[in-house]
């Protein structure tokens, strides 16, 4: 007899493997919807870190989501949300990114923290900020696997959050005082995108502060060396209207992305 919690596991394996799926072809999916609970879609997004491990990615670090004004209204969503990063998922900067294999990707401008010890669930905010050493521009990429890039909050959790790639700069000394620097989108040498690091939160900070609390939610402890993205700070441009992508970020530098 198959009881209600084997029902549940092999559904969360079955969504997992529909987005791993969707990601590894570039072939859309339709959302989920009512029926995946905001728990549920972290023990997919946990899930899916488990593939990506079994097919030899190590984890780089995590992501945040929702953390600008800018992004929720594009997006209408309004919660804080965090995924994973991979190794395989990080290019260099200036590095080509090819189109083809993705859904429909979007690029946006971020600030990345780096951590200098390991960070597991239960660590207090206090210690997360202490334990980073190195701040730099960077690009992220996202890719929503859902069709049309529409999807409900359990959706895109599930979804480790549209994470698709990273680009970092140059790494600078940690400071605290990085709030109210300009940050700026480029495609192709225009401007496409304005913001300031105090949208991150009112303070970049502050991500890294809430990342604290939500380790636990997401399952996963970070190694020393890993990358954490605050969530980007303006609303994120179509990657196939541009052929060179850049951030720049006042004091931190800038960081850029060719597409093919
Ligand atoms: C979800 C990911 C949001 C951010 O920086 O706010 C995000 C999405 O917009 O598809 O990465």
């Amino acid at each position: 007899m198959t009881t209600h919690v084997e029902t549940v596991a092999s559904s969360i394996d079955e969504i997992a493997a529909q987005i791993d799926a969707a990601q590894r072809t570039g072939e859309p999916i339709e959302q989920f919807g009512e029926a995946l609970s905001l728990d549920a879609a972290y023990q997919v997004q946990a899930r899916l870190l488990r593939l990506r491990q079994q097919r030899g990615e190590q984890l780089t670090g995590a992501k945040l989501g929702f953390t600008s004004e800018a992004k929720m209204a594009q997006m209408g969503v309004d919660e804080i949300i965090v995924g994973f990063l991979t190794d395989e998922m990080h290019l260099r900067s200036g590095e080509s990114l090819q189109l083809t294999g993705f859904v429909h990707p979007r690029v946006e401008p971020e600030v990345a923290f780096r951590l200098s010890r390991d960070v597991a669930p239960g660590t207090t905010a206090r210690e997360l900020v202490a334990s980073v050493d190195a701040i730099a521009p960077a690009l992220e990429v996202i890719d929503s696997r859902y069709r049309d890039f529409r999807f409900s909050l359990s959706d895109v959790v599930a979804d480790n959050t549209s994470a698709a790639c990273y680009v970092l700069g140059d790494w600078k000394r940690f400071r605290r005082d990085i709030d109210g620097l300009a940050v700026s989108l480029f495609a192709d040498g225009r401007i496409v995108e304005t913001g300031s690091t105090s949208d991150i939160l009112g303070h970049p900070v502050r991500a890294l502060e809430r990342l604290a609390g939500m380790l636990t939610t997401a399952r996963y402890s970070l190694p020393a060396g890993s990358v954490v993205l605050a969530g980007a700070a303006t609303a994120a441009v179509a990657a196939s209207t541009a052929s060179r992508i850049t951030a720049l970020i006042a004091e931190l530098g800038q960081v850029e992305l060719c597409i093919q």
